[in-house]
């Protein structure tokens, strides 16, 4: 047969019109553009100390983490960790070391020692900036290695203090040069379509083009305002927040008031206290603020916008949480971590907004090609049609740290990036995630690598073979189950299995339950065939 030929790709664009992207500058540069106009508005507000810092404080104190970062020995090209919950030295300290051509990977500080190592050895980060839940977890590894440790809260033996890092004089604009637009400077870690978590390689260039796609234009696709105040709750270390709340948020020249942890009532009291206009959730905190007598329609009443992503919302969840909200609309973005992040943003949250349909989780950003390709003949579709969705513009990523093949294999030869993801486009342009081709699973909008629990699993010593699949759940969305072939004689238990995993990942990769098996169904290549295992699953007769 003959190959399909390019005129028959059905290409969806955005609704809006492509606007004028400015990247080819520095991502810092581009997020102060308006420092004449926004310089003494309120940028970041501590949410647990009350601190607040006007846009002027945030562009001087990420000056000074520049300069203080350099004399730790950061240059361009490098690699430094953010080990944090959300605090404003986060943005210090990224902002700091991006004005250095030095780029920031960002890990969770619940992560395990063990998690926390092989990030920061495959990253190769050359400083750690922590704080004092997490920092017990990298001392010896960083004395080992001959890292230096900075910590946020508190002076420590052997660590430098945040607050001694910014107590010089700021880094001259001068001083900034040499950056090329093209230089990494956000190194996330995501497992993408398969295998273990990789460095995403997320350039001054993909960066800028993403919030661009966002919260640019006369009409912008996610329009903040200067006088919005964004409630930053979802972890910065998760490029959701980081792109679309803290970059997003500093280049319209909000407010963004800093939550470190989720707890209603704590909610409750800073959308009341700052007047929280823009609220970006994920599905499990809107699931737990619909059904909280806590939060009231009266509390929320300021939100005039809540986005939810990161995980499916379905239709009736969405209905649901409109009467908590009686002032917002409600809709979704569609991002991931490889796409730069985000791929497609509900028209209703435009400066001049569309109507959009419940469900939904956006439409194509501006600026962007989207293509719905049948997984298997590779035949591009048109709409109402399932397939994998694909994303091609100058916000993808560069490609993975050290990883050409996992590149090669994400982003074709044509520059379209495979998400993996299952959806359709409708008559309206707005797109319907239906299923996952990938074999991730995603806790609460918190990736779980298959790959990497089974790495771990076949390391006991009672375990000859096992494959993690996700099994869905009310509270998380999805939880991570193995099938464990134990070695003959081995009399272990689920328990120790389960105990065993938890000791070694954080809380969200834990195995929820174990079915012994007799064989691991693989293709003759040796790939575990998932699909035959979620089918025994669904057939109820999981061994
Ligand atoms: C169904 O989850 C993210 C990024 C999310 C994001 C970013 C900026 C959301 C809104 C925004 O403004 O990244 P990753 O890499 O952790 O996970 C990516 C995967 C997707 O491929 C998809 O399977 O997470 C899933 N996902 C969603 N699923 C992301 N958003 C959605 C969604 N509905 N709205």
């Amino acid at each position: 047969a003959a190959a399909p030929a390019a005129a028959e790709e059905v290409v969806f664009r955005s609704r809006l019109p492509d606007i004028e992207i400015p990247n080819e500058q520095t991502l810092q540069s581009y997020c102060f553009a308006k420092m004449a106009e926004v310089g003494s508005r309120p940028c970041i507000i501590d949410g647990q100390t009350g601190a607040s810092y006007t846009y002027a404080e945030v562009e001087s104190l990420s000056r000074r983490a520049a300069a203080g970062l350099r004399r730790m020995g950061v240059g361009k090209g490098d690699v430094v960790m953010n080990l944090l919950r959300n605090c404003p030295e986060f943005a210090f300290s990224f902002l700091g070391a991006a004005r250095l051509g030095a780029a920031t990977t960002t890990a969770n500080p619940f992560y395990t020692p063990h998690e926390i190592h092989r990030q920061a050895d495959a990253a190769g980060a050359m400083l750690i900036v922590t704080e004092a839940c997490a920092v017990d977890k990298v001392l010896e590894y960083a004395a080992a290695k001959g890292l230096p440790v900075v910590t946020v809260d508190g002076k420590r033996d052997g660590c430098v203090e945040f607050a001694e890092l910014i107590a010089g004089e700021e880094l001259p604009q001068a001083e900034e040069a040499g950056i090329h637009p093209d230089d990494v400077v956000a190194l996330p870690y995501s497992s993408g379509t398969t295998g273990l978590p990789k460095g995403v390689m997320l350039t001054h260039r993909s960066l800028i083009t993403s919030v661009a796609q966002q919260v640019d234009g006369e009409n912008p696709n996610l329009y903040f305002r200067k006088e919005d105040v964004l409630l930053c709750l979802l972890p910065l270390f998760h490029i959701y927040s980081l792109n679309s709340v803290l970059l997003a948020g500093l280049r319209a020249g909000s407010a963004m008031v800093i939550m470190r942890k989720f707890d209603i009532g704590a909610l409750v009291e800073l959308v009341r206290a700052h007047g929280i206009t823009v609220a970006p959730f994920v599905p499990p905190i809107v699931v737990e603020i619909a059904k909280s007598p806590q939060a009231t329609a009266g509390d929320l009443a300021s939100i005039r916008m809540v986005m939810s992503g990161a995980a499916p919302m379905g239709k009736e969840l969405q209905d649901a949480f409109m009467a908590k909200i009686p002032n917002a609309v409600l809709g979704q973005g569609y991002g991931m971590t490889e796409a730069g992040p985000v791929l497609a943003m509900c028209l209703a949250f435009a400066k001049e907004p569309f109507k959009v349909k419940s469900g939904s989780c956006g439409t194509v950003v501006r600026n962007a090609g989207l293509k719905i390709v049948d997984p298997d003949t590779g035949a591009s579709l048109g709409r109402n049609q399932p397939g994998e969705i694909c994303i091609r513009g100058e916000q993808i990523m560069k490609g993975y740290l050290n990883d050409p093949e996992s590149t090669k294999n994400t982003i074709d030869k044509d520059g379209w990036l495979h998400t993996g993801d299952i959806g359709i486009v409708d008559d309206d342009d707005e797109i319907f995630i239906v299923d996952r081709l990938k074999e991730i699973i995603k806790y609460k909008g918190f990736q779980v690598a298959p790959a990497e629990l089974e790495a771990l699993l076949i390391t006991h010593p009672e375990i000859k073979d096992a494959a993690v699949v996700s099994l869905k759940d009310d509270l998380a969305g999805e939880v991570p189950i193995a099938f464990v072939m134990r070695i003959e004689g081995s009399e272990i238990t689920e328990d120790d299995i389960k105990k065993f995993v938890a000791k070694e990942v954080v809380f969200y990769k834990r195995i929820h339950k174990v079915f012994f098996t007799d064989s691991i169904p693989k293709n003759p290549s040796g790939k575990i065939l998932r699909k035959d295992l979620r089918a025994r699953l669904a057939a109820g007769i999981p061994s």
